[in-house]
């Protein structure tokens, strides 16, 4: 039996993320794993803000903070949001704690020890100004091939060539403004791709059954021929370098980032001691090596956006593997396209489209989750639209789904009342074979999940909800309350086992929906916490269970609110 390792790629820490970032990583990662633990699976579950590099220095210089204090505080605000969202990770990490600083060190040494990190002296812009060295991207001026004015020294968004420093008109920081720039020599230690190539590409050679998406990324990069790449950084905030002369250098974000999945799990286990504490961990159970380290019986499934792509099916497996120990590489990685809004980029500095902490400011987190699944940009970029938005809810949440259970427990609590789940009555062949479609459903369901074919999850999951309209529908009890009422009680009992059905299958997508109807129909938490084998039996709930009828599920969304937030998030104009 396999164990599930699932990771989401690490959102940076500077700033609130937009929908397309948590559609294109953590929320299917939480769908998956939701999924899987109803599965009766073991998984864990993992993710951490990003926190080093120099968009963490700058923003925290930009809100007049110091950049540990700024980073803990965008990583509470972060996993605040997350949480909200009902993403169930088992430990939401930081890619500056002291487990990460200390596997980095670990994995550059041993490279280094088996030849394969080389230093090279590099040229790099350095602002007397502000003291430092520049990345590309912190030098601005006018694009010499465009004229455009405000290019940045590693791509024009003018004329969208890419740059180096060298290319640029008078040249200035991005920090400061300074033109007081100058080239200086700097030592830097690059990992040897070019030896690791063969071996990289044989191991991505033996995952058949990648997505296209991903061996995609990974195949060409591997054609256009593997360099040498540079892991350390004139910065300060970072993780040293443990190598004489590198005092002041610190290594690349990229290069500790993805290390990090090992050092949240480190960091998780460290949690045990207080969740031993509080009740919630059994001593013994976090031992992150395990999942990690020479584990021959971890299955590890990556998220992550298209652009994340290169580093986890290239560099980060080079770093692994030139360590020459047994450290888990990914046996899946889910790559995602891009969500546009309206037809264009979702844009931080322009405000546009709409952010995580927003969207749970005007809606509830199940309808973004349900939504964003139903259109997630999997074999193709996906536009998120405002009228789109609005049909998906309406009619599979609201109409398919909500309404079924509303109407099924209102009309059973007007004319059975008080008397909890009605008695009498015996199932017809009509009900045999709403059992067997259930059942055919849910495993076309199941099988989608396990997959992770998460649109054609959600596909068959409103096939399943269209099963209860469809029955009740044909069986009308509202009809045959008048000549049959047995006849009606068990049509309604079975109606009222659909909406357990439903809503225990649906909740890796919409788990506080979920939670609310199970409530509502008084399951007992352990009655809850059933695996999804066991999800579809229809004759669980029995005569006499008292149950409530819960206020409506989801609700419309008109017209006037397609309008109002078309307006709130078209950004500002440029
Ligand atoms: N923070 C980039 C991103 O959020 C980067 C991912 C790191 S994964 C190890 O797109
Ligand atoms: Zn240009």
């Amino acid at each position: 039996m396999p164990r599930y390792l699932i990771t989401s790629a690490l959102p940076y820490v500077n700033g609130v993320k937009h929908l397309g970032n948590l559609v294109g990583s953590m929320l299917p990662a939480d769908v998956y794993a939701r999924f899987l633990r109803m599965e009766g699976e073991e998984v864990l579950y993992i993710c951490a803000t990003d926190e080093h590099g120099t968009p963490a220095e700058v923003s925290a210089m930009e809100a007049g903070m110091d950049v540990r204090e700024y980073c803990d505080m965008m990583h509470e605000r972060q996993k605040d949001i997350y949480r909200r969202f009902g993403l169930s990770f088992d430990h939401f990490g930081r890619s500056s704690s002291r487990e990460n600083a200390e596997l980095t060190k670990h994995i550059y040494l041993k490279l280094n020890e088996n030849g394969f990190i080389e230093e090279r002296t590099i040229r790099q812009i350095y602002s007397l100004e502000d003291g430092r060295f520049l990345p590309d991207r912190y030098v601005i001026g006018t694009c010499s091939k465009c004229g455009y004015e405000a290019a940045r020294g590693d791509q024009c968004d003018g004329c969208a060539s890419l740059l180096d420093p060298e290319d640029l008109i008078e040249p200035r920081s991005a920090i400061s403004g300074s033109t007081n720039l100058e080239m200086r020599e700097s030592k830097h230690l690059f990992i040897r791709l070019d030896l690791l190539a063969p071996e990289i590409e044989k191991w991505v050679d033996s995952h058949t059954d990648w997505p296209r998406l991903t061996s995609g990324v990974a195949k060409k990069w591997l054609n256009e021929g593997l360099q040498p790449r540079c892991i350390t950084r004139d910065l300060s905030w970072g993780i040293p370098v443990p190598r004489e002369g590198y005092e002041g250098k610190v290594f690349y974000v990229w290069f500790d980032a993805p290390i990090e999945y090992i050092g949240a799990t480190w960091e998780w286990a460290k949690l045990l001691d207080d969740a031993v504490q509080d009740g919630s961990g059994e001593p013994g159970t976090r031992d992150w090596k395990s999942w990690w380290f020479g584990a021959s019986d971890v299955h590890y499934a990556q998220f992550m956006a298209k652009d994340n792509l290169p580093f986890h099916t290239v560099i980060f497996p080079a770093m692994l593997l030139g360590t020459r120990e047994p450290w888990t590489m990914a046996s899946y990685i889910k790559g995602f396209n891009w969500l546009t809004y309206h037809g264009g980029k979702f844009s931080t500095s322009r405000k546009r489209g709409v952010f995580t902490d927003r969207a749970l400011e005007i809606f509830p987190p199940d309808y973004w989750r349900y939504f964003l699944m139903a259109i997630a940009p999997e074999s193709d970029d996906s536009d998120f639209t405002w009228p789109m938005f609005a049909t998906i809810v309406n009619k599979d949440l609201a109409g398919n789904f909500g309404n079924f259970v509303n109407r099924t427990l209102k009309l059973t609590a007007s004319r059975f009342e008080g008397g909890g789940i009605p008695g009498g009555g015996q199932w017809s062949p009509r009900e045999e074979r709403l059992q067997l479609d259930v059942n055919e459903a849910l495993e076309e369901y199941r099988k989608c999940l396990r997959q992770m074919e998460f649109r054609k999850g959600v596909l068959a999951l409103k096939k399943l909800w269209s099963l209860g309209n469809l029955y009740i529908d044909e069986r009308a009890p509202w009809s045959l309350l008048k000549t049959d009422r047995d006849e009606a009680a068990m049509v309604l009992r079975t109606c009222i086992n659909l909406v357990r059905t439903f809503a225990l299958a649906s909740s890796p997508f919409i788990p506080f929906t979920s939670k609310r109807v199970t409530r509502a129909l008084g399951l007992k938490p352990e009655e809850a916490a059933v695996s999804m084998a066991q999800v579809g039996d229809l004759r669980v709930l029995g005569p006499g269970r008292p149950f409530e009828v819960p206020p409506v599920l989801f609700k419309r969304i008109e017209e006037a609110d397609i309008e109002k937030m078309t307006k709130e998030f078209a950004g500002e104009s440029v």
